[in-house]
């Protein structure tokens, strides 16, 4: 989308703020760019100043724009959105911002499910399950903290892989024959634990998103479990809700 539509659903600063996102996803817009004016963005996109600033304005609070007193509004260093529309990997999440993404495996090892984890992956308690303990980075900056579980035939091969070099998606994906189709994801806010402030490299006290993801391959078969911290002063979780008609 480029272009705002006059008539339809969608009011117009809603349509430039998606436009703005799509820029900063692609990369066309980094980290630390002075972004147009409101009147620039007004001319280009054929709307009044009032709408542009009200898409800057919100975009400000939610993150993902700075405000300099008097030099102008800018895209944000630390804030990382994940949108929670498309079901899509850490991997892909950062690349599409034109950041590299990193990961430092703290453990990768075969251990018994627990109860919580078997009823989740539909299993019988202590099954073998594959647990990769991993801390996510974009541009070597620590953003989380990842504790994966995984079942599925030949999950324990996943012992053998570069979990450093490779997305856990993709090998899931085009080597292991395991679609992702969706997943269910929780949200909790909380505070990052005094073990991962070291991991993380954030004060102690620090805001943390905690996470839990159940992702399912086909035939609704759960295959992952994934609890992950996320530093809250550095992510946004950002989702698009319509109303029912
Ligand atoms: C995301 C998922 C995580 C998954 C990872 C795969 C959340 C909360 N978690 O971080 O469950 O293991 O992506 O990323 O979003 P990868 O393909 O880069 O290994």
């Amino acid at each position: 989308m480029s272009t705002i539509f006059r008539k339809g659903p969608l009011p117009r600063y809603y349509q430039l703020k998606e436009i703005m996102r799509e820029k900063m996803r692609i990369g066309e817009w980094k980290p630390g760019d002075l972004i147009p004016s409101e009147r620039e963005l007004g001319e280009v996109y054929g709307i009044s100043r009032m709408t542009a600033r009200q898409a800057i304005t919100e975009l400000v609070n939610e993150g993902l724009f700075y405000r300099e007193q008097g030099k102008g509004t800018f895209v944000s260093q630390h804030k990382i959105t994940q949108q929670l529309i498309h079901l899509t990997g850490f991997t892909e999440d950062i690349g599409a911002r034109g950041q590299r993404p990193g990961t430092k495996v703290l453990s990768a090892k075969m251990v018994p499910a627990d109860e919580k984890i078997a009823q989740i992956l539909r299993l019988e308690p202590g099954e073998l399950i594959f647990c990769l303990q991993r801390l996510r980075l974009a541009d070597e900056e620590p953003l989380a903290v990842e504790q994966s579980h995984l079942h599925f035939k030949g999950c324990e091969r996943l012992l053998e892989e570069d979990l450093e070099k490779n997305s856990l998606y993709r090998l899931l994906e085009t080597k292991y024959g395991q679609p992702l189709m969706f997943a269910e994801q929780e949200l909790e806010a909380g505070l990052v634990s005094e073990e991962n402030t070291l991991l993380l490299n954030v004060p102690l006290g620090s805001p943390a998103l905690f996470t839990r993801r159940t992702t399912y391959s086909e035939r609704d078969i759960p295959i992952e479990y994934a609890r992950s911290v996320y530093c809250g002063s550095k992510y946004t979780f950002y989702t698009s809700l319509k109303r029912d008609q």
